[in-house]
């Protein structure tokens, strides 16, 4: 038998127990990191549930308040609203009604829970005809600036509805600055403004697409949302909006953009959040339902990946059943 030198290093002297794991844990994570997305719809009684996306569910305006109840008693500080209008047109026109289906649940989550941060989605594609995140040009591509005024008007209704946060998710130049100043001028200066600042054209919204019915009719989003290859312009997204006026910045999609997380971590003292987009959760939901992973395990090491790479504040469809799974 030959003689082995003892090991230089021990690394397993901290593995040796739950306790002496957690005591040298790095990344923490808890409910207080995350921000569960729903769905409401107008004209909806009760709730549906999203094909693509098993165990989440479109809302009915009457299901909206004991839903910001049960985020409240698993200890979920937010959530992020998007809304199914019963009418679109070409501008998106219901997105800035004054009683609009996100505008109403705002104001009735903010009843039932009124600790609960309601973050308010600014975006055209759930409102439009074409489903894009703008009003379109004659030649057919994304208006920009003639859609600027439209997502402010939006925001600002958000805000009169009593909404936290405004979440700008379109992707045009300059909207930052022009929701910032349309809140400032109709004296929502307390507001937030969280851009979704490094937003990639990603094949992992499909079934968000499909919970919102927002598919873009013709063409796609490569116009105006970033390209996946690119990482250094991420970077220049984020300090654009920081300087128009953000308060959080975002990456988005998350588990395919780890890298973009952490690069854009060491750009910006801002809070930032990464968005856990809705064609990773229906992958490890297709892989856990085959029995190919353990969900629970999954789940708690996707949303530690994100932490770790730097993100502050976790947006997961995956919030509800990680917190119960804590309790
Ligand atoms: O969960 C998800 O896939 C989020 C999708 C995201 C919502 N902000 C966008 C998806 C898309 O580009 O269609 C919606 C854009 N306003």
């Amino acid at each position: 038998m030959v003689a082995m030198e003892a090991p230089v290093r021990r690394h397993r002297r901290l593995r040796r127990s739950e306790t002496i794991r957690a005591l040298v844990r790095e990344t923490e994570l808890t409910p207080s990191h995350l921000v569960y997305p729903i769905f409401v719809e107008a004209g909806l009684t009760g709730r549906e549930p999203i094909e693509p996306m098993p165990g989440q569910f479109r809302l009915g305006l009457d299901a909206v308040s004991e839903e910001a109840r049960e985020l409240g008693r698993l200890g979920i500080p937010a959530v992020l609203l998007f809304g199914i209008p019963e009418t679109k047109d070409e501008a998106g026109s219901s997105a800035w009604q004054p009683h609009g289906v996100v505008q109403e649940a705002i104001r009735r989550m903010k009843d039932a829970n009124p600790d609960l941060v309601t973050i308010g989605d600014v975006c055209l594609c759930e409102y439009t005809t074409h489903g894009h995140c703008g009003v379109l040009a004659p030649d057919g591509s994304v208006d920009n600036d003639r859609t600027l005024p439209l997502l402010a008007q939006m925001a600002v209704s958000l805000a009169e509805a009593g909404c936290d946060i405004i979440a700008p998710s379109d992707m045009m130049d300059g909207r930052v600055a022009a929701i910032r100043h349309a809140l400032d001028s109709a004296g929502f200066e307390q507001v937030a403004i969280l851009s979704y600042a490094a937003k990639f054209a990603s094949a992992f919204y499909g079934p968000f697409r499909v919970a919102a019915d927002s598919a873009p009719a013709f063409g796609d989003r490569r116009g105006y949302q970033m390209d996946p290859a690119n990482v250094r312009m991420a970077i220049d997204e984020v300090l654009t909006d920081v300087a128009e006026g953000a308060d959080m910045v975002m990456v988005k999609p998350a588990l395919p953009y780890l890298d973009v997380i952490r690069a854009v971590r060491e750009r910006t003292e801002l809070p930032l959040a990464a968005y856990n987009v809705s064609g990773e959760y229906a992958m490890l939901c297709a892989a856990a339902e085959r029995g190919w992973i353990d969900r629970e395990r999954a789940v708690h090491e996707a949303l530690t990946a994100i932490r770790r790479a730097g993100a502050d504040i976790v947006i997961t469809y995956h919030a509800k059943e990680w917190a119960r799974s804590r309790s």
